[in-house]
């Protein structure tokens, strides 16, 4: 077995030494912190299923997001800096009203930073009002909007609705868990992701 399926099983199965002693030998082994990221998410997706299936209870789930938090210290300092120090300009992102989930969301801030990206982080659980306040104080380039729950998508779209009854012309990207290209059309986005890398490169789009 690869150190990654290794990985992925540790992280399902909650073993967090084995999960940070996994990560720094990846680490050594030369792997990208983004790449491991997106092996640990699979790992994270295998708790979630567990969960679902009632084999694992939500003091589980809060234990899953607890190992993250030690991988996001070992993993977020290295992801680098790009070599282009041009600011790209500002965008405003949270997680929308009714999901607490910001795992994610966060790694897409990290690496936004990372490229000279200017992130406001209005955090999880935000009303309509939020985004609506914080747009016109920060006057962002493109907005983001996070969610991992079902229920997130029908905020998504109520909090579009009213984004783009304010300004028509700012880019709304949307990402987490339940979104794919059905669900941004559905939600009047202007584009979607499916992870933290391909987040960079629709934002790059808009603020270019
Ligand atoms: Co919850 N949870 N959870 N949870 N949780 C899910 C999402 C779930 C799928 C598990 C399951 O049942 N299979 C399920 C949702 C079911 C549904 O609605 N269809 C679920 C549930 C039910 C719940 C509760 C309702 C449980 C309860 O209370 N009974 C509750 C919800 C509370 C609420 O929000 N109101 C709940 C709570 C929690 C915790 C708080 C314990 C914890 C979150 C901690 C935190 O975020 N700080 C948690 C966790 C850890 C999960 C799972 C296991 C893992 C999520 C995660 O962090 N993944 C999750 C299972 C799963 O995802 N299949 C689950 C790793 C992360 C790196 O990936 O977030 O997908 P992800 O982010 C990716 C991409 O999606 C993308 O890039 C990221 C990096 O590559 N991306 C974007 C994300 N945002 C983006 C924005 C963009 C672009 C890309 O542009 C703007």
């Amino acid at each position: 077995m690869t150190n990654e399926e290794d990985l992925i099983n540790a992280m399902a199965d909650l073993e967090e030494e084995k999960v940070l002693d996994l990560t720094n030998q990846l680490l050594k082994d030369g792997k990208k912190p983004v790449e491991i990221f997106n092996i640990i998410r699979k790992g994270m997706t295998i708790v979630g299923d567990k969960f679902a299936s009632k084999e694992y209870f939500l003091a589980d789930l809060i234990y899953s997001a607890e190992i993250f938090e030690e991988i996001n210290k070992i993993l977020m300092p290295l992801i680098k800096k790009s070599g282009d120090s041009k600011q790209l300009g500002k965008v405003v992102m949270g997680t929308v009203k009714n999901d607490i989930h910001d795992i994610g969301k966060n790694i897409v801030i990290g690496l936004l930073r990372a490229e000279g990206i200017d992130v406001i982080d209005l955090g999880v659980d935000k009303p309509i009002e939020s985004f609506i306040e914080a747009i016109k104080k920060e006057k962002p380039k493109a907005v983001g909007l996070s969610g991992l729950l079902t229920l997130a998508i029908d905020s998504m779209k109520k909090t579009i609705e009213a984004i783009k009854s304010l300004d028509p012309n700012i880019p709304v990207i949307v990402g987490g868990g339940p979104v794919d290209a059905d669900t941004c059309k559905y939600v009047n986005a202007n584009d979607w992701a499916p992870d933290a890398v391909e987040a960079v490169k629709v934002f790059k789009k808009y603020l270019d």
